[in-house]
């Protein structure tokens, strides 16, 4: 890819996210570049993605229901009650409008709150980042940090579990995506002990 400004994706980032939420954009690109050497992808990719990945996380739900309908993405019902998965579907529709990207960085903001079965190394990375990133300070985050150093699976089953734990706790809706990217983990790590 060349000559891609992220001083404009910065600058629309910026618009539409509050002072924290910003600075959670800002360790994540950070984060997504690190693991990105480390584990086989562009870092510069990797970074944009970060950048990029809660770029809709504020918009207003009203609004974002009419940019679905606009743009011609249908919920699931269990989507619909839960819109805090709403960020991750219109962040990738929004960029794919505003930006000419890498594919990859589509899919991995697409993917990057509810995970997928089979992930790509890109969207496996984003996933960790946005755990494991200098802002977050959850009880945890330090066995997490371990983790990803360790291997980008080990993370994911952490992270899965836990957020899966917790929905369970708050007798929320679990996504089928999240239960098939815990799951999948699980199956590759097996396969791996077994050869
Ligand atoms: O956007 P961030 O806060 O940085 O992180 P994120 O995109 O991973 O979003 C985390 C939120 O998404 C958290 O409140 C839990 C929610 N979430 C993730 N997976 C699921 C989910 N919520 C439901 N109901 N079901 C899921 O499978
Ligand atoms: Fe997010
Ligand atoms: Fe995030």
């Amino acid at each position: 890819m060349n000559e891609f400004d992220i001083s404009i994706l910065w600058a629309d980032v910026r618009g539409r996210l509050s002072d924290f939420r910003f600075y959670h954009s800002q360790c994540v690109a950070e984060e997504a570049k690190k693991l990105a050497g480390r584990y086989g992808w562009d870092p510069a990719l990797a970074y944009i993605a970060g950048a990029a990945h809660d770029i809709m996380k504020e918009q207003p739900r009203e609004e974002a229901l009419a940019f679905f309908e606009a743009n011609g993405v249908s919920l699931t019902p269990l989507e619909k009650r839960c819109p805090k998965l709403w960020h991750a579907m219109a962040g990738e529709v929004y960029l794919r409008r505003h930006y000419p990207l890498p594919e990859e960085i589509y899919g991995a903001v697409r993917w990057h709150t509810t995970g997928r079965e089979n992930m790509t190394l890109p969207e496996k990375i984003l996933f960790v980042a946005d755990f494991v990133s200098a802002d977050r300070d959850y009880p945890g985050v330090e066995d997490m940090r371990v983790r990803a150093q360790q291997s980008l699976a080990s993370a994911m089953e952490e992270g899965l579990r836990f957020t899966i734990e917790d929905l369970a706790k708050d007798c929320r809706p679990i996504h089928p995506d999240t239960l098939a990217a815990y799951n999948q983990v699980l199956i590759d790590e097996k396969e791996r002990i077994n050869v």
